[in-house]
This record gives structure tokens, sequence and C-alpha cells, in this order.
């Protein structure tokens, strides 16, 4: 039965059954017995795994300064786009502060959401499937 399988440029290959020595014309092995392997477009139905934004939510009470240290510390901005972000979300009630595979996304809200409750400070950020179809 052949296999499907991916390899590093997007192409699919089909990689047949490893044959018996002596094979036939119409085996899948070529005439000195090697292995053949046919490629083919990759399937367009194979998307890339979905990306999550992780987006943060404006309140009254948190501290400016204190989002501006959480952007710094859990997404790695510099002062003047944590100071920038922080100001989007305070005029507009909430922005995306960044977009991870899923298991990155859930992670980094978390340590925002439990370092924000370990200050006792209301900051939350939430979890959103970036493209969804
Ligand atoms: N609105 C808050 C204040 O005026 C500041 C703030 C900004 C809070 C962004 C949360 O995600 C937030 N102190």
């Amino acid at each position: 039965m052949p296999q499907a399988n991916a390899n590093q440029h997007g192409l699919a290959s089909l990689v047949h059954a490893v044959a018996a020595p002596n094979a036939s014309a119409d085996s899948d092995e070529d005439t000195e017995g090697s292995i053949v392997v046919e490629e083919r477009p990759a399937d367009p139905q194979v998307k890339p795994p979905p990306m999550y934004k992780v987006i943060l939510l404006n309140d009254h009470y948190t501290p400016q300064d204190f989002v501006v240290h959480v952007l710094m510390k859990f997404f790695y901005m510099d002062f003047d786009k944590a100071e920038r972000l922080m100001l989007l979300v305070h005029t507009t009630g909430s922005a995306v502060i960044g977009i991870y595979p899923r298991d990155i996304a859930e992670t980094k809200s978390e340590q925002v959401n439990h370092y924000a409750q370990q200050n006792n400070y209301p900051l939350k950020s939430a979890v959103e499937q970036s493209d969804a179809d």
C-alpha cells in the first residue's frame, strides 16, 4: 500500500512499499530494484494549523505602568511599543497583542492573567482563533 508522506518543500510524495528482490516490470521498483518515489503537488486541502490571537482587555483599575510592564515581561516588547499598545487598549477597549500557535497563545494569556491576579489587578487577556473560516 502506498504511504502518503510530506517532504520539506511542501510537496507530498508517494513512497511505495519495499519490493521483493525479484521485481517485475510493473512493480514499485525500477529495474535495479530501487524504491521509486513519485512526487505530486501538495494537497491544497491540507491547511497549516490555525493561529490564535492574544487579546488584551481594558479595565478601569489596572495602572497603566503595570500594563506596560506586563507587555514587556511576557511579550518582549520594548517600552515604546508596550506603551503604544497599552494606550490603544485604554482608548479602544481591547487590542491584539500577539498571534501564536494555540499552546503558546494560551500559555501567554494565562501568564498575563495569573500575574495580574497575583498583583491584585483585574487585568485580563483572552485567546481567539485568528483565521477562522
Ligand atoms: N484603563 C486603565 C487605567 O486607566 C489602564 C489599562 C490599560 C488597563 C490597558 C488595562 O489592558 C489595559 N488605569
